[in-house]
């Protein structure tokens, strides 16, 4: 009998100790085991920093993806940076020209009806309003200031394109959109002729259409957001380098004497 209870106190005991031994030791990593752990935490960290270094192309090559940023009421724009048909050839004689150079329309001349050899220019407007439209151009063929003078222009977008002379008391609007009154000469489909006049042919800074009665090209963007400027052939020979768009916060002085081209972005 007495052995039998010490037998129960031995089992007792052994169970208390086992029980007690389990709760203390808890599962503890050897060495070994622990540096293989700390390496896949390291591939871990490898991976996600590989992921934060993925790169974007940031590329912007292509004329035809090029936007035209305005900044304090001023567009400045190369004409030459554009996608132009193959009857426009880029050329860079003489001066009076900036850039790469101009681009002169040598294919069949479009006197009447525009729309043909057209370039388009993405223009960003951050400060919406009324803007003046002006282009260095000059006639690279014969010797007439009369001829091979225009091109056709095209604001289809923008809330309002119209020409007015110089003391304000005459507005007219492109022909083929219910708009009245018109010019006197070439209008069609909204697009104006835009001219340059005067016997000296070399580049010059003039943007007129009306015939014989020279009405300056405004537009107007009600609103910021991104407009698109058309451009058509119509006379072969004559020669365009840049562009501006001013509103009244620019002189015009300082729009066509700045050298500060606009800023391009890409779609
Ligand atoms: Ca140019």
């Amino acid at each position: 009998m007495k052995r039998l209870i010490l037998s129960h106190i031995l089992i007792i005991f052994l169970v208390v100790i086992s029980t007690y031994s389990c709760s203390e030791d808890a599962y503890m990593p050897t060495d070994a085991e622990e540096e293989v752990m700390e390496e896949e935490s390291e591939t871990e960290d490898d991976a996600s920093t590989d992921e934060e270094t993925g790169t974007e192309d940031t590329t912007c090559s292509d004329p035809s993806n090029y936007i035209f940023s305005e900044k304090d009421g001023l567009v400045l724009v190369e004409f030459e940076n554009a996608e132009f048909s193959a009857d426009w050839a880029l050329k860079s004689d003489g001066d009076g020209h900036s850039g790469a150079g101009y681009m002169v329309w040598e294919g069949q001349q479009h006197l009447s009806i525009p729309g043909n050899g057209t370039a388009t220019f993405k223009i960003n407007i951050t400060n919406p309003g009324t803007y003046q439209f002006l282009w260095n151009s000059a006639v690279k063929t014969g010797d007439n200031g009369t001829d091979h003078n225009d091109t056709w222009l095209r604001f289809n977008d923008a809330q309002d394109f119209y020409a007015q002379n110089t003391d304000g008391t005459s507005t007219v609007y492109p022909k083929g959109i219910d708009k009245t009154p018109n010019p006197e000469g070439a209008s069609a489909d909204g697009w104006f002729k835009i001219y340059r006049s005067g016997n000296n042919l070399d580049f010059k800074w003039q943007a007129s259409t009306f015939d014989n009665n020279p009405h300056n090209i405004f537009v107007q963007f009600d609103s910021a957001g991104t407009y698109l400027m058309e451009i058509s052939a119509r006379s072969s020979g004559h020669g365009i380098d840049k562009f501006v768009l001013f509103n009244d916060s620019v002189t015009q002085a300082n729009a066509i004497s700045s050298n500060e081209e606009s800023v391009i972005s890409c779609d």
